[in-house]
């Protein structure tokens, strides 16, 4: 396949409300969007960097750079055998996951729409439909808490995951024990603590929950070894799982007895396949985490979280959980059994609205390869 050109835009969009974690609340989510165009075709990817170096060193701007300066030239200015070349082109570039994950996932996509397969066919995946969970941010009180749980119970949401911060952990855990005894429920601590605070994970071990998510540092698989130790609970990794490599180290000194697999954190979605391999042959079970993507972003997850080994509840609500209008359709709703549809159509399955895309723009730049 020879490419023509490529078109980046930087989008700002208004969350439905503020989302707080450990590392900071945004109350509007800055992405990239990718979309290649090349023999008649265009395919689009979401590279999830955000505002800010709150979950990862990545920004939307350090994104911007690595995309136009480095990984676009570095690896589309030649025709393309496949996706895997791609990659391969662009191996002896340090870093910057994320980047790479959102140029791959318009290759994919492109791909997709060439063979006229879908994402989910391409990746391996087997369902038609995945169960999913919601993911609610750091509230103001504990009523608010209780009630923001309920409101989502209520949307049909059958599992449940808090996020908590130094202080205010504990506390609102027991809470929603408390108020849901049969909730699957599971927490994300977001890198916040250090092994000085296990004893508030091990006041986690009583209330039954699903698994404590990346409680300790992105790089400290040792203290998470330490922690897991002490705990009957799961410990899931997140953050820390950066690569295949990693994920197999993290299991093997048992840091972890869950991972949660999303395809920005680890450099794209070939290399979140190979996760997804290798803890399947290791016997731990794995989920699709999310980062409050767009319809874009989130067709992907759905593609992914369609592969056997993702036995968990994915991050991956409904569209309407975060966005009042999306810039692609059809929008992502929830089935009565707490799952959403994979989508079936080539590629993504998804079609950018593009008056939509323009409006949430902040910036927007064409890149010709060829
Ligand atoms: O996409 O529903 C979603 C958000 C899921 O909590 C979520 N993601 O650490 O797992 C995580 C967070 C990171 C996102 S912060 C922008
Ligand atoms: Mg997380």
């Amino acid at each position: 396949m020879r490419l023509d050109h490529v078109e980046l835009f930087h989008l700002s969009m208004r969350l439905k409300a503020p989302f707080e974690t450990s590392f900071g609340v945004e109350s509007d989510r800055e992405c990239v969007i990718v979309k290649v165009a090349g023999e008649g075709l265009v395919g689009w990817g979401e590279c999830v960097a955000g505002q800010f170096p709150g979950y990862s060193y990545e920004t939307a701007g350090t994104a911007w750079h690595m995309l136009k300066d480095f990984l676009i030239p570095a690896s589309l200015a030649d025709p393309l055998e496949d996706v895997a070349q791609m990659r391969r082109r662009i191996a002896h570039l340090r870093g910057h996951p994320m980047a790479r994950a959102g140029l791959e996932m318009a290759l994919w996509d492109l791909w997709g729409k060439a063979e006229r397969k879908s994402l989910a066919e391409l990746l391996g995946g087997q369902r038609r439909r995945v169960p999913v969970g919601v993911s609610v941010g750091v509230q103001g009180s504990t009523a608010a808490l209780l009630a923001t749980v309920l409101g989502y119970i209520e949307a049909g949401y059958a599992r449940v995951k808090l996020k908590i911060k130094p202080g205010c952990d504990l506390g609102p855990a027991r809470a929603v024990r408390g108020s849901f005894p049969e909730l699957p429920l599971q927490v994300d601590g977001n890198s916040a603590y250090s092994l000085a605070d296990a004893p508030i994970f091990r006041g986690m071990d009583d209330l039954g929950l699903l698994m404590i998510e990346q409680p300790l540092a992105d790089d400290d698989l040792l203290d998470h070894v330490r922690l897991q130790a002490g705990l009957r609970t799961p410990i899931c990794l997140d953050e820390s799982i950066r690569s295949a490599r990693i994920a197999r180290q993290a299991l093997e000194a048992a840091a972890c007895r869950i991972i949660n697999i999303k395809a920005g954190r680890v450099g794209g979605l070939a290399e979140a396949v190979a996760i997804h391999d290798l803890c399947r042959e290791a016997g731990a079970p794995v989920w699709c985490g999310g980062m409050l993507e767009t319809g874009i972003g989130r067709a992907s997850n759905l593609a992914l979280a369609s592969l056997p080994g993702f036995t968990l509840p994915g991050d991956i609500s409904a569209s309407e959980r975060y966005y009042a209008a999306d810039i692609a359709e059809p929008v992502f709703k929830l089935n009565p059994d707490s799952t959403i549809d994979v989508p079936s159509g080539p590629g993504l399955g998804v079609q950018v609205i593009e008056t939509a895309l323009e409006r949430v723009t902040l910036r927007r730049e064409r890149i010709r390869v060829n």
